[in-house]
């Protein structure tokens, strides 16, 4: 599985850093939605889900979390540690976010607006998803 990390360009000088995300110049879609969590409780695993259509990019602009993403057929974890970098993460992708340090802000920037009938919640049926595409 091949994994989309992003490194943006920081803008740094004597004053610290500053990063600029445009839409079709640093992610690769139009941005519909920004949403970010915060206080995540110690140990909690978010996310367990995948989305039909939506295409997102995940920004851990403060501390430190973790990404497993699953494609029904291998799986990837993948740090973010750094607030000039971007996970890409497809539709049809499974996700947990968890280890989140101390204080992180996951930062999500998301190609459509929130719609609750995008989301895959069961497992089973994600994986049924998958095979279907793989076989057409
Ligand atoms: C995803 C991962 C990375 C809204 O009202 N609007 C929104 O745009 C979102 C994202 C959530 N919500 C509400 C729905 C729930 O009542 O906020 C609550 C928590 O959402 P959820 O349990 O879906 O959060 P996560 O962290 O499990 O998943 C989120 C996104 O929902 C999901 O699309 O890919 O982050």
């Amino acid at each position: 599985m091949q994994v989309n990390k992003y490194v943006f360009q920081s803008h740094g000088d004597e004053r610290g850093q500053l990063v600029a995300l445009e839409e079709f110049r640093d992610i690769p879609f139009r941005i519909k939605r920004v949403y970010y969590m915060y206080d995540t409780a110690p140990g909690v695993v978010r996310g367990k889900h995948a989305h039909k259509s939506l295409e997102q990019i995940l920004v851990c602009i403060h501390g430190s979390c973790k990404i497993k993403l699953d494609n029904g057929y291998e799986t990837k974890i993948v740090p973010l540690e750094k607030p000039y970098e971007g996970l890409y993460v497809a539709n049809n992708m499974w996700r947990e976010m968890y280890d989140f340090s101390d204080g992180a802000v996951l930062m999500v920037l998301a190609s459509e607006l929130y719609n609750e009938d995008d989301y895959i919640r069961d497992y089973d049926e994600f994986l049924k998803l998958v095979k279907k595409e793989h076989e057409n």
